[in-house]
């Protein structure tokens, strides 16, 4: 069978979920990826991802609020527990705009948080040695979500829905004409569709060559650090966190409880070079290894042991950080779905809601003035 009522275009975390929607809602639906569900060279793809309200703009906590009910659907139709609440900790210098602005942007959005000063953060979360100047504002609402596990289960779930799965299958591009029918080449043959979802990640912007001088693609990279001793460092006691850095001109640093593996895991976030799928490497810089343990010895000194993973992954990024969500800019019969920047996966049932429903002609009210290309894509760097 060649002809589909609708194709998605790679099994990542947006894709995945898309082609579950779709396929739980009874509509025909192939999901193409290119190597293997679940594979690491993406972004989708690991232990661990942070899940969290506390956001500095409150479109993404109110979209965030529909993703936790979206994940908590996803997790009663997989049988399985998906999303793990550990509480989130947004610390750094008191008066930071970015940690000012999650602070209302919360409060706007009705969702509950506690803001400490340095010695009730110090009291209550004791594995942290922070400034006198630093404040913390902790979230109940978050956690950590397993990439490689949930676009497996929604993968399964989709095809058990009666989607097709075709994987190693790499698009070697995609012939369009105006409202016609998408048609999109590959090793296997040639498959048409009446709607395209394209959630390439990092191989978009060679699917669409107008993206190619817009999206940066970066490479990025987490590290597992083991601690001298796990317990306070698991879920229950020590919440996912971000280190907000921007205002001394520094990548903001995050990580999360001990969780996947006997270690804390540590990144900065929008630190990486500029890259492309194909260029990109695997091996994770010793600079940023030290980097990374010098910031763990002065902040979280029990957890600065010896490194047990250090991976790369990919990020694709707009100029605002906002997720791309919009039509072809020659097809009104696909859509381009970038919801990464690095903060995508916590949205992705949530997504996988609103890409069907553009699929399906269902008013959403996320189509799409957030995520218009335009708006996004802005001037080309970020
Ligand atoms: O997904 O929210 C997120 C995140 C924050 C820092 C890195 N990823």
């Amino acid at each position: 069978k060649t002809d589909y009522e609708f194709i998605v275009i790679g099994a990542g975390g947006a894709g995945s979920a898309a082609a579950y929607e779709l396929a739980r809602r009874g509509c025909e639906v192939l999901l193409i990826e290119q190597f293997q569900v679940g594979h690491d060279r993406g972004s989708s793809h690991g232990h661990s991802r942070i899940f969290r309200f506390a956001y500095a703009e409150p479109d993404y906590v109110r979209l965030a609020q529909a993703a936790l009910l979206a994940w908590r659907e996803l997790e009663a139709d997989a049988g399985m527990p998906l999303l793990t609440l550990t509480g989130g900790l947004d610390l750094g210098p008191a008066g930071s705009s970015s940690l000012e602005q999650t602070e209302h942007a919360l409060r706007a959005m009705g969702a509950v948080f506690d803001k400490l000063d340095a010695q009730s953060l110090m009291r209550r979360f004791p594995q942290w040695r922070v400034p006198g100047d630093w404040i913390g504002i902790y979230s109940p609402d978050a956690g950590i979500v397993n990439p490689t596990q949930s676009v497996e289960v929604l993968a399964v779930l989709a095809q058990g829905y009666g989607a097709r799965l075709l994987e190693r299958t790499p698009v070697r591009g995609l012939e369009l004409s105006g409202q016609g029918s998408p048609r999109v080449l590959t090793d296997q043959g040639k498959f048409s569709c009446r709607r395209l979802i394209v959630a390439a990640g990092a191989w978009l912007p060679q699917l669409v060559p107008q993206l190619a001088t817009r999206l940066r693609v970066t490479q990025e990279a987490t590290v597992f650090f083991k601690p001298q001793v796990l317990e306070p460092f698991s879920p229950r006691r020590f919440p996912i966190f971000i280190n907000h850095l921007s205002a001394s001109g520094l990548p903001d640093v995050y990580g999360f409880p001990v969780f996947g593996l006997p270690g804390v895991k540590v990144a900065l976030h929008h630190g990486g070079p500029a890259t492309t799928a194909e260029a990109r490497g695997f091996k994770v810089a010793q600079e940023y290894i030290e980097t990374l343990s010098g910031w763990l010895l002065r902040y979280l000194p029990a957890a600065a042991g010896p490194v047990i993973q250090a991976k790369t992954c990919l990020y694709t990024n707009t100029a605002t950080h906002d997720f791309l969500i919009d039509l072809h800019p020659e097809s009104s019969s696909v859509l381009l779905a970038s919801p990464c920047s690095g903060h995508g996966f916590k949205f992705a049932p949530a997504i996988g809601k609103i890409l069907a429903d553009w699929a399906l002609d269902v008013p959403n009210p996320w189509h799409f003035e957030r995520f218009r290309l335009e708006r996004a894509l802005g001037s080309a760097s970020s």
